[in-house]
């Protein structure tokens, strides 16, 4: 049984209304026809449709978010309408509670990943300075984010985390077969890579590798590179509702002082002479892998595991300097805005 079948059979067996929805509808209208394929080929079908698509999230949404998307897309005057369906937005049973820090790479890969696939989560903003909430809340010695609360387990490292999460999804089969890079397949994998020297999923794995030792180790030093940059990075602190004024006036003089002071340390530990040089070579390495694919993605016609991680990776330090010249960057603007509509806004409750 595909991927789809076993989707459908599970959204008619546990969302009653809209199976009914889907059932009764007459004609090919373009949602119920998008449902009964295969959601890798649906999107990668609007993906490919070309210009400045309008996500319109019908096929996994509410009703009413249905016929706000519908509408939204009808008044657009682009091009093409893309349809990104989100595989595991109607899965309810996955409780998840991410602490993190709102710029750290490591949580923004967690939450790209739980955007792409529509899965719903909460966030704690956790305290850079005293880490009460882990201290409080958690019972962990763990002191790092992100840490995420699946289903009540304790789950610490993003690597681990993001196991997690495919082994989930993949046992509700709505796991894209490339994402699936758990320690399960490893061993298969390593089997089969003594046959074939590049397997795509030892590229995958290399490259969500990549993310965490290089790219996200150059963000550190690029954001922090002068007092100001640090000030700017520091700046989310005054929207975070969790935080007294006391812990924001803290947050917001101490943390871009300890940040602006650690960048050269950071740059000791990892070997980084030129900061911007450095990050940049890092982009234009992942620039060249999407260029090679001869597709929108590294993944092809479709995000692989590690456009999301490197997509979720930069984006966390979306409004920031940086940020603007990497993404505005020739090299990579295309491939960051088409993954910016695949992942869509977070899911973050
Ligand atoms: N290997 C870890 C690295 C996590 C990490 O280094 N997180 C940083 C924030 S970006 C952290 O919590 N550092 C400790 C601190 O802030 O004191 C992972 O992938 O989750």
């Amino acid at each position: 049984m595909n991927t789809a079948t076993q989707l459908l059979r599970t959204l008619r067996r546990t969302t009653p209304r809209l199976a009914r929805t889907l059932n009764t509808r007459s004609g090919p209208s373009a949602p119920s026809m998008l449902i009964r394929q295969p959601w890798k080929t649906r999107t990668a079908a609007l993906l490919t449709a070309g210009g400045s698509a309008t996500i319109l999230r019908a096929a996994w949404a509410p009703t009413s978010k249905r016929a706000m998307c519908a509408s939204a897309a009808a008044s657009s005057v682009s091009d093409s309408i893309a349809v990104s369906a989100k595989p595991a937005a109607h899965i309810s049973d996955i409780d998840i509670l991410l602490y993190q820090y709102k710029i750290c790479p490591f949580c923004n890969k967690i939450k790209a990943f739980l955007d792409f696939y529509g899965l719903k989560y909460r966030t704690v903003e956790v305290n850079p300075l005293s880490k009460d909430e882990i201290k409080n809340q958690l019972d962990t010695t763990y002191r790092k984010v992100p840490i995420c609360v699946i289903n009540g387990e304790t789950v610490c490292d993003s690597s681990v985390i993001l196991q997690t999460l495919q082994d989930l999804l993949h046992d509700r089969g709505v796991l894209l077969p490339s994402h699936h890079t758990t320690p399960r397949l490893l061993a298969k994998e390593q089997e089969e890579q003594e046959e074939t020297s590049s397997s795509t999923s030892s590229v995958e794995r290399v490259w969500t590798e990549w993310v965490d030792k290089d790219l996200a180790v150059l963000l550190f030093p690029n954001i922090t590179r002068n007092f100001p940059e640090s000030w700017q990075a520091f700046a989310y602190i005054n929207d975070v509702d969790t935080f007294s004024t006391t812990q924001k006036m803290l947050n917001r003089v101490l943390g871009p002082v300890a940040m602006w002071a650690a960048q050269g340390k950071i740059k000791k530990k990892y070997n980084i002479e030129d900061e911007r040089a450095a990050m940049f070579k890092a982009v234009y390495k992942w620039a060249d892998a999407v260029e090679a694919s001869g597709d929108k993605f590294q993944g092809g016609r479709l995000p692989s595991l590690a456009d999301v991680c490197v997509f979720g990776c930069l984006r966390s330090i979306s409004g920031l300097d940086t940020h603007t010249e990497v993404v505005n960057d020739p090299r990579v603007k295309e491939w960051y805005n088409a993954m910016a509509i695949v992942v869509g806004p977070t899911t973050e409750e």
